[in-house]
């Protein structure tokens, strides 16, 4: 399969989506059966066991080639696109490296290496989800506009308008994005060197600083004229559509996936009233509608290496008019948690009050008095919101077939979801504890 060009477009033909969810809902479904099946202590249901398992092992094989060469398909595309895209912008110089770079779950990230003149040069080129963003060139220009306008207030306050945004490339023909053959879009930025994006496990003081810098970001966006932005994702951070969607999902349950986490439906559809309460509260005009970053995971910040501050809010795709606490409600889900946002040993998911406690003094810290005292107030509701929300994404997309994140294994949006209802229940049985470190900045 792997050298073979017809085998692998043969597979592609006979629609190896269907296919897979097909042998996964069947290959699951088996497994379980197998296991009841084994329980039983009788000759002739232990050895229909026995052919139970052999086929789930045949199928096994086949699932797992598939996936492979799902995933060798998509690399060759990726990689084909990636080679045009590395020719296709303003970049002068001679290749020396490109390599992946971050672990995000939506866009594919690199960076590329060119030399000139003996001085190395890196730039960050980016391969955008078109199943994501629908429209990746009001995109672009979203970020023009949001990135023009802070290069202003950073130079106002005295800042490096080079370092503390992001600065793009533009492509051969003086464009904000290069199309590859097969009509994949891909941009490029001027590598911000010298600074580090922190990952979930890191510091507090990293965290904290992070907190400033998203703060910041937001002080800095508060003059912005928000209608000027195109919606890239429509009801990104509406929870009220997000749980309708989950329901459909839930409904159509299309790889017969549902009955093995009615757990997890239960502790979504137990919950309705957090899907409401912010859509609530801004509908009564208790909340701003602002212009926000949607996407506050501490990697989306970098800290410069050498004052440790934080230096430049990245990831900008999402940025569209939204709720401050929002924002520090994503923050909140993953980096005061304290383990991966994928673990699988639940026991060691909590919230952890402390990093709770600095994230919320650097963010209001950073807002520098634009938060109002209800924004202040709600925080906390924020917090339980965003982690809600991306456990019922993570399962609405697990029970989908894994169409949306990028996932490694069959149950990672699984194990994803179940992290952030820990992280739920968890933050309802520390609640007080929660409003008393809000009390403190109220
Ligand atoms: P993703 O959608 O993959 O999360 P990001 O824009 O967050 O994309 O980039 C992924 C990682 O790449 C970041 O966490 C950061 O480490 C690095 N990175 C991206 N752009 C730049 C840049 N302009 N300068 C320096 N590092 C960058
Ligand atoms: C995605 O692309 P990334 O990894 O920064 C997602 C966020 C989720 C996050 C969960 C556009 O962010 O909304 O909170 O995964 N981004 C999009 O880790 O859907
Ligand atoms: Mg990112």
């Amino acid at each position: 399969f792997q050298r073979s060009p017809l085998l692998r477009s043969s597979f592609l033909l006979m629609k190896w989506r269907s296919l897979r969810t097909f042998m996964q809902a069947d290959f699951h479904a088996s497994m379980k059966s197998a296991h009841k099946n084994v329980r039983v202590n009788s000759n002739l249901q232990r050895s229909a066991a026995g052919v139970a398992l052999f086929i789930l092992v045949k199928y096994a094989i086949i699932n797992s080639t598939t996936e492979r060469i799902k995933e060798s398909m998509n690399q060759d595309r990726l990689n084909e696109g990636l080679k045009e895209a590395v020719k296709g912008f303003e970049i002068e110089g001679t290749f020396v490296e490109c390599k992946p770079c971050g672990n995000g779950h939506i866009n594919d990230t690199y960076m590329l290496t060119v030399e000139k003149e003996g001085k190395q040069q890196r730039y960050s080129l980016q391969h955008m989800n078109r199943q994501v963003f629908k429209n990746p060139v009001s995109l672009m220009q979203n970020i023009l506009k949001v990135t023009d306008y802070l290069k202003e207030e950073i130079t106002k306050r005295g800042g490096q308008p080079q370092r503390e945004t992001l600065d793009f490339v533009r492509s051969k023909d003086g464009k904000l994005y290069f199309i590859d053959s097969l009509g994949e879009y891909w941009r490029a930025y001027h590598f911000i060197e010298g600074a580090y994006a922190p990952q979930e496990n890191c510091s507090p003081q990293d965290f904290y600083e992070s907190a400033v810098a998203f703060g910041r970001f937001q002080k800095m966006l508060s003059g912005f004229p928000a209608d000027s932005l195109e919606e890239t994702i429509a009801g990104f951070h509406d929870t009220k559509a997000r749980f309708a969607a989950f329901e459909k999902a839930v409904e159509e349950d299309c790889c017969q996936r549902a009955a093995g986490v009615e757990e997890e439906i239960r502790f979504v559809k137990e919950r309705y009233d957090v899907a409401c309460v912010l859509g609530e509260l801004l509908e009564k005009g208790e909340l701003p509608l602002r212009v926000t970053h949607n996407d506050t995971k501490s990697n989306n910040v970098l800290i410069d290496e050498e004052t440790g501050k934080g230096l430049c809010v990245i990831d900008l795709d999402t940025v569209m008019p939204g709720l401050a606490v929002n924002d520090f409600g994503d923050s909140i889900r993953f980096g005061a948690s304290t383990a991966a946002e994928d673990e699988k040993d639940l026991s060691k998911v909590s919230c952890d009050l402390e990093l709770y406690d600095l994230y919320t003094k650097g963010f209001i810290e950073g807002c520098g008095g634009t938060l109002t005292p209800m924004e202040i107030k709600c925080l906390p509701l924020g917090a339980k919101v965003m982690t809600y929300e991306c456990g019922m994404r993570f399962l609405a997309d697990y029970l989908a077939g894994d169409v949306y994140f990028k996932t490694d294994y069959p149950a990672h949006n699984l194990d994803r979801a179940r992290t952030q209802f820990k992280l739920v229940a968890d933050m309802e049985e520390k609640w007080q504890d929660i409003e008393a470190i809000i009390s403190k900045y109220l």
